[in-house]
């Protein structure tokens, strides 16, 4: 088969939806969107991780705790399974880390913001995990059996993240006058982060067009980011949380609630290394893998003598 046919075929089997498996041909364009995505994918579950979890200390139950440490491990076995997915396109764990470590590779800008009290944490649950959810709920139908498989129990686990999240705010806005200030602060603040999560409007991103053609990503940045105002806002109002946008309008001809547009430059300054906490995240991250080198390699000295001794696998 000529390169023109296979790539043909390859489109076939995507307009007629089935997956396609790690053995598969597939171009080169798919193949480095897939991989950069889905590695930028694992680096924002692992990353996220940072900001709560300075708060496990913190929480003010032992209630509270336990659910916030649950939620910190689901995050890890979601980087996990992620990047296993992305193994699957042929580089290793430790090659992606090390791109993550070089500024080669991106993860979500969300977490280069600083959570500062307990409600940041309830609207890191409620915002950036309900975000989330509404775009993995998409890749799930991506058209990569790995990734697409990953995102079904993803999706599972980021459904109770939200409703985490939302139950610390709406107890918040249910307390006292300073819980309640607290609580509109924090959504303040993580509103629009949130709607940067769904990255640029559809006219200005640039892998789109392709994405959308191979199935990588079945519903644009935009159209994801309305749904996600529409079902937030109603949450908000239902809890007493005000939406912090003067222009917010409920359109009754579409249904939808319009907002003013995002601060771009903000968004472009963070993902390109300037936000508030980039520096900070990332230093950590490799101060931490630097520090677990030692378990790396008794993991691997462990394999080998298991591996020499056959009698001792079980
Ligand atoms: N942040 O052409 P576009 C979680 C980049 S973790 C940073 O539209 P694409 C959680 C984009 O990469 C879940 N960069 O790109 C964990 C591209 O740059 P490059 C996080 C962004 O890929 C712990 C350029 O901008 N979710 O829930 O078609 C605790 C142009 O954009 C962002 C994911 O990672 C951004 N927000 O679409 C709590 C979802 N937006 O790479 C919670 C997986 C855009 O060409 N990713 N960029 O240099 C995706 O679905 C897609 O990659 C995006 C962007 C929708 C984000």
């Amino acid at each position: 088969m000529t390169e023109d046919q296979k790539l043909i075929k390859f489109q076939q089997r995507i307009d007629a939806d089935e997956k396609i498996e790690p053995k598969d041909w597939m171009p080169e364009g798919y193949h480095k969107t897939l991989f950069r995505q889905i590695s930028q994918h694992a680096h924002s579950e692992i990353i996220g991780m940072q900001p709560e979890a300075n708060w496990v200390l913190r929480a003010p139950s032992l209630r509270a705790k336990k659910i916030l440490l649950a939620k910190i491990q689901d995050e890890a076995g979601h980087g996990l399974y992620l990047y296993s997915a992305a193994e699957t396109l042929g580089l290793d764990r430790s090659e992606m880390i090390d791109m993550l470590h070089k500024g080669k590779a991106k993860y979500s800008s969300i977490f280069n913001y600083p959570v500062l009290t307990w409600a940041d944490i309830g609207a890191v649950g409620w915002l950036v995990d309900g975000a989330a959810i509404v775009n993995q709920t998409m890749l799930a139908k991506c058209s990569y059996g790995p990734y697409a498989r990953a995102m079904l129990r993803i999706c599972k686990e980021e459904g109770f993240h939200q409703r985490q999240g939302y139950e610390i705010m709406a107890k918040m806005m249910n307390g006292t006058e300073a819980q309640k200030e607290m609580a509109q602060d924090a959504m303040n603040r993580w509103w629009e982060p949130s709607l940067m999560m769904f990255g640029p409007h559809d006219t200005d991103s640039p892998n789109s067009k392709d994405s959308m053609q191979w199935k990588i990503k079945v519903e644009s940045n935009d159209r994801l980011r309305q749904r996600f105002i529409d079902r937030t806002v109603e949450q908000a109002h239902h809890i007493g949380l005000k939406v912090p946008d003067a222009n917010l309008k409920y359109n009754k001809e579409t249904l939808h609630w319009e907002t003013s547009d995002i601060n771009w430059e903000e968004f472009k300054n963070v993902v390109n290394g300037n936000g508030p906490c980039n520096h900070q995240r990332l230093s950590h991250h490799i101060k931490c893998h630097n520090e677990g080198q030692w378990v790396r390699e008794a993991a691997l000295a462990f394999e080998a003598k298991q591996m020499s001794n056959p009698a001792t696998i079980k």
